[in-house]
């Protein structure tokens, strides 16, 4: 599992436009939104660098680590 820092997801509206960028790279993604945080945790066959790329291109540029 995967642990994203997404420093411009700031509300609701950012974190239901990462979560679909999410789904949209990896339909078998499963993911958890911590918007509080500005995290997300996600669990994807992805490479991490695919799923930092999809996140990014949907506006939210973000690092990660692995959890
Ligand atoms: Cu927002």
């Amino acid at each position: 599992m995967y642990e994203f820092d997404i420093p411009n997801m700031t509300c609701g509206h950012c974190a239901g436009t990462v979560k679909k960028a999410i789904e949209r790279a990896d339909p078998t993604a499963s993911s958890i939104i911590d918007v509080g945080n500005k995290k997300a945790k996600v669990e994807t066959s992805l490479s991490p660098e695919a799923m930092t790329a999809a996140i990014s291109e949907a506006g939210y540029p973000s690092t990660y680590k692995i959890v």
